[in-house]
């Protein structure tokens, strides 16, 4: 589900230093040598120093990583998704912008990029750290024709969607924590934060915000968060194109919501209980009431959290504490 423009950084990196000719490109990725030259120089607008040799072809000398409303578009292959991008340099957050493109008629698919949010923000006024350059901050606007209450649907396709761009792209092992931490090796490397404006049957619109962290060091990541949080530079050891990145992330979002509006929501859930963190271990849960052991069984329609208690109940959690590294010993 790459752009384009992925695979071709994607031929051209696995090349190292050897040369690629235009001939072997264009026939790995069936387009034309014109377009080639195309992409190449939209990639040298960016910041990528591309050279390029008579009979030898070509091979990318240095990496950028500057993200505009050019780059993602270029090799962009949606039907709807980002064809109208607002990028912006810095923010207080993707999410206000969104909301003020939407309260103004902005279309079902718009995107808000950021390369820096000076006040980004999670769920329930929570603070969202969004360093320059270091990570992918968007917010996306759609407007689906469910009815409000299957909202929760949309924030678990979206996990699904952020974990099938991290795991076929860099092959990590990536797990979706209910109800919408993506999580690496027990650490959260991204965020979904979902907003609506409803009427009570009709949903106007709705924000969907995406905080990924991409190339922070360890050392970048703030002190309150270093023990739960990771980047995907940590992990892989590499510096990564948030550009390509939030390509991967638009097309496979579009071919998902799509998947969503044509089959329902059986496939989604499908698939995110494929990624779910700890199903079918032992945790204890808090609610309102009680603290109990239960196992966790996976998600009804409604986005709730199954979890089967000691005398055999199955219960939709809503919310409620739970305790991630209750460890199945305990309950014996
Ligand atoms: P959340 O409420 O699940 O997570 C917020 C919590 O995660 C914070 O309280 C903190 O402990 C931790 N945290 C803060 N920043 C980071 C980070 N960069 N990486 C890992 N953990 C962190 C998650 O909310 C929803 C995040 C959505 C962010 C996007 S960015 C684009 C859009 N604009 C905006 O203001 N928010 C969304």
């Amino acid at each position: 589900m790459e752009s384009t423009r992925s695979k071709i950084i994607q031929v051209l990196s696995t090349n190292d230093d050897n040369f690629i000719s235009g001939q072997e490109i264009s026939e790995q990725l069936k387009i034309s040598r014109s377009a080639i030259w195309k992409h190449m120089k939209e990639l040298e607008k960016d910041g990528y120093v591309i050279e390029a040799k008579r009979n030898k072809g070509y091979r990318i000398i240095q990496s950028p990583g500057k993200v505009s409303e050019n780059t993602v578009q270029w090799g962009l292959e949606t039907k709807w998704l980002g064809k109208s991008i607002i990028h912006k340099e810095t923010t207080s957050s993707t999410q206000v912008i969104a909301h003020q493109l939407a309260m103004n008629n902005a279309p079902h698919g718009t995107v808000v990029i950021a390369d820096e949010q000076t006040a980004g923000r999670g769920r329930l006024n929570r603070e969202w750290y969004s360093a320059k350059n270091k990570g992918i901050w968007l917010s996306i606007i759609l407007r689906p024709t469910i009815l409000p209450y299957l909202a929760p649907q949309l924030t678990l396709l979206t996990a699904t969607v952020l974990a099938d761009v991290i795991k076929n792209n860099l092959d990590l092992d990536t797990k979706i924590k209910w109800p919408n931490d993506i999580i690496i090796q027990d650490k959260k490397v991204s965020g979904i934060l979902t907003e609506m404006q409803a009427e009570q049957d009709r949903i106007q619109y709705i924000v969907i915000g995406i905080g990924m962290n991409v190339n922070q060091k360890l050392e970048e990541i703030p002190d309150d968060i270093q023990s739960k949080a990771t980047s995907l530079m940590i992990q892989t050891g590499r510096i990564l194109d948030v550009t390509n990145l939030i390509q991967d992330i638009l097309i496979t979002f579009e071919k998902t919501y799509e998947e969503y509006c044509n089959h329902g929501f059986p496939i989604i859930k499908e698939r995110w209980e494929s990624y779910g963190y700890r199903l079918g271990e032992r945790t204890k849960i808090k609610t309102f009431q009680t603290v109990q052991d239960a196992i966790l069984m996976g998600i009804a329609d409604d986005g709730a959290l199954l979890a089967k208690y000691n005398d055999g109940e199955v219960k939709r959690i809503y919310s409620g504490e739970i305790d991630w590294f209750y460890n199945n010993e305990n309950s014996k």
